[in-house]
């Protein structure tokens, strides 16, 4: 028989104030009302393992170790124990026949109601030859997938947005699952790699309330990317001085200056990594003294140099900077603003995306 999370939990080694902490902070994450934990620990104790399957396709295996190589045992570790992850490329214990088995009969057995994680983009040049797995083309096996899923998440901005495999000249003509599943809910949650706890929220949020969180108009979950690095980093107040960092070993520098002139992209980034930072709440790069690459967004390979100001012209730096940084801090107020509208506007609506209304096509 199988178990809801909470038991299971206990049987880990998890007590239940552990476990209502982390149904708070979950609640917490995802911007919902403090009384929202009640729900989640109910939904979350009744929960059966739902199956997930997740694909890798061309990526770096950088997504999967973010979000496995935390302290272990931590919740979220639980949380993925708990789930029926009934195939993923890196962690399944099953190899070749037994393993593509597996997925099969996962697939069949829930179809209609698994959820479908990928991480990778899908190369679609010269009938998807670049990369393949049991010799299958990654599009055959994604569209073979997505046709039995309730909802799909695209982990890791190469699935969300097409990432470094879709960096010019983009040698195997690689795509985001969005450009290929078209009739299917998809969440994006992108970052190279992207956040772990920012995943396992989201799982939760679908595991309790059988739907896909309020998104953005790039598909990313508001409550992690509804604001800017640039909106929440503790050298924003260097910035709005005009005090910035001109090289890396600098007094500047050594002040923990603002990093923009340096290449920082966190005014044009959206991501949690200036609030819920990494290994377990340490750190995060501009805290380590490095700008933000800006990998959550679309083709930030290629959007400029990782090294080079945004839009500030080359040797022309004191006035222009202000003004620069003016018109910056002007864009960005408004942006927060928005965001914090659109965030406040979606807890009190709770809008979400309802799986159940959706129209799943019937096992053949
Ligand atoms: Fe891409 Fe992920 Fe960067 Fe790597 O799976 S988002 S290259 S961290 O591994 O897909």
């Amino acid at each position: 028989m199988s178990l809801g999370l909470e038991t299971h939990l206990e049987k880990s080694g998890v007590g239940r104030r552990d476990f209502l902490k982390f149904c708070t902070s979950m609640a917490a994450a995802l911007s919902l009302p403090t009384a929202s934990a009640k729900a989640i620990e109910e939904a979350l104790s009744a929960v059966k393992r739902p199956t997930v399957i997740w694909l890798s396709f061309q990526e770096c295996t950088g997504c999967t170790e973010s979000i496995t190589r935390s302290h272990t045992p931590t919740i979220e570790d639980l949380i993925f124990d708990f789930i029926s992850l009934d195939y993923h490329h890196t962690l399944q214990a099953a190899a070749g026949v037994q393993a593509e088995e597996a997925r099969e009969y996962a697939m069949k057995e829930a179809y209609g109601k698994y959820l479908l994680i990928v991480d990778g983009s899908i190369p679609v040049k010269d009938g998807g030859v670049y990369s393949t797995i049991a010799g299958r083309t990654n599009l055959d096996m994604l569209e073979e997938a997505a046709a039995g899923s309730a909802a799909i998440i695209s982990v890791g901005t190469c699935a969300a947005f097409g990432g470094l495999p879709m960096a010019a000249p983009d040698p195997t003509g690689a795509v985001p699952v969005s450009a290929i599943v078209k009739d299917k809910p998809i969440m994006n949650i992108p970052g190279c790699p992207p956040i772990g706890l920012v995943m396992t929220s989201a799982i939760a949020h679908f595991l309790t309330f059988d739907r896909l969180p309020v998104m953005d108009e790039l598909g990313r979950p508001l409550a992690f990317y509804g604001d800017t690095i640039h909106d929440r980093c503790y050298r924003r107040t260097f910035y709005d001085q005009g005090l910035f960092a001109k090289a890396f070993d600098d007094e500047g520098a050594r002040k923990g200056w603002c990093l923009y002139e340096l290449g920082c992209k966190g005014p044009t980034t959206h991501n949690a990594c200036a609030t819920m930072k990494w290994n377990d709440g340490t750190s995060f790069p501009i805290e380590s003294g490095h700008p933000c690459l800006g990998c959550s967004e679309p083709d930030f390979w290629d959007a400029g140099g990782f090294y080079e100001a945004l839009s500030v012209p080359q040797g022309n730096i004191g006035d222009t900077v202000l003004k620069a940084g003016a018109a910056a801090i002007g864009v960005g107020a408004a942006a927060s603003a928005f965001n914090r509208h659109s965030k406040n506007r979606a807890v009190d609506a709770h809008e979400t995306i309802a799986v159940a209304d959706l129209k799943v096509a019937k096992p053949k």
